[in-house]
């Protein structure tokens, strides 16, 4: 089995992103697993094989101790990391080629709190990825994107694992994906738009942020997809694909 964690801020295309991939792997024969750890999530574009709500139930843990949505949230999830045993039973008993698993909108509740690492690095898979989606509606500016860039690596440090950047929401952002895609791979450009945009202390912080994370590898990679209309998912499988199995296709 290989797994890839869906993780991106609130509403950056996570859930509908894995259910196209979901499409993809099915299409080509792979048996496909989903996993959702989102205990708060009400609406999935997928059905779900391995679910936390069954084991959680926010609207209870709000009564019972008398909490508000925030603080149930961050309760449900401490509870979840506790039943890791149970969902890795049921992943099991699925045993899927490919598991998704759909994370929590609150990007800090997977990455930041104890729970998501835990997922992370004990569900048992022969490999594993995460797929950190830069949302591009949020993408407006050059800081924003810097800004985007530090939680994803911010992100890739909490989790440990291997991770693809991708630029969701490109169909909205059709004017924009050309200069996104030239600060992401050209580090000169990306200071000249920060210089435009910015001044002072936030240019000084953009800049000195940007040149320690490209050390690390910035933004390596983005590849722009789009859920509503299909484009950049066969740039997105193949990236997939170069991790999960070493550059073959779809393995079932
Ligand atoms: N135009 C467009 N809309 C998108 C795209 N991807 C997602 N959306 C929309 O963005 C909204 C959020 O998408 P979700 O898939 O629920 O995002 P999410 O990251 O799972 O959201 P949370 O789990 O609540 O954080 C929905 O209204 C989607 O229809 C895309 O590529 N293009
Ligand atoms: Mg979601």
């Amino acid at each position: 089995m290989k797994t890839i964690f869906m993780v991106g801020t609130a509403g950056s295309g996570k859930s509908l992103l894995a259910s196209k991939i979901f499409d993809y792997y099915t299409r080509n024969g792979a048996f496909v697993g989903m996993l959702n750890l989102d205990p708060a999530v009400e609406n999935l574009p997928y059905t779900c094989d391995v679910d936390v709500r069954d084991y959680v139930d926010i609207v209870s843990i709000m009564r019972q101790y008398d909490l508000g949505p925030n603080g149930s949230i961050i309760m449900a999830n401490d509870l979840v990391a506790s039943k890791i045993e149970e969902l890795q039973r049921e992943v099991d008993n699925v045993n899927p080629d490919y598991l998704i698993v759909d994370t929590p909108g609150q990007i800090e509740l997977f990455a930041f709190r104890a729970s998501g690492s835990f997922f992370a690095q004990n569900l048992e898979a022969e490999q594993k990825v995460a797929l950190f989606l830069h949302d591009g509606a949020l993408l407006t500016t050059p800081t924003n994107f810097v800004s985007i860039a530090l939680l994803a690596t911010s992100v890739k440090l909490r989790l440990g694992l291997s991770q693809i950047n991708i630029l969701t929401k490109m169909d909205l952002i059709e004017d924009k994906i050309k200069d996104i895609l030239k600060w992401s791979t050209n580090m000169a450009s990306l200071e000249d738009a920060i210089a435009k945009q910015a001044d002072g202390e936030s240019y000084t912080l953009a800049i000195n942020l940007l040149r320690s994370l490209n050390v690390g590898g910035f933004a390596q990679g983005l590849i722009p997809v789009s859920n509503a209309t299909g484009e950049g998912m066969t740039n997105l499988q193949a990236a997939l694909s170069r991790i999960l199995n070493l550059g073959e296709e779809v393995e079932d």
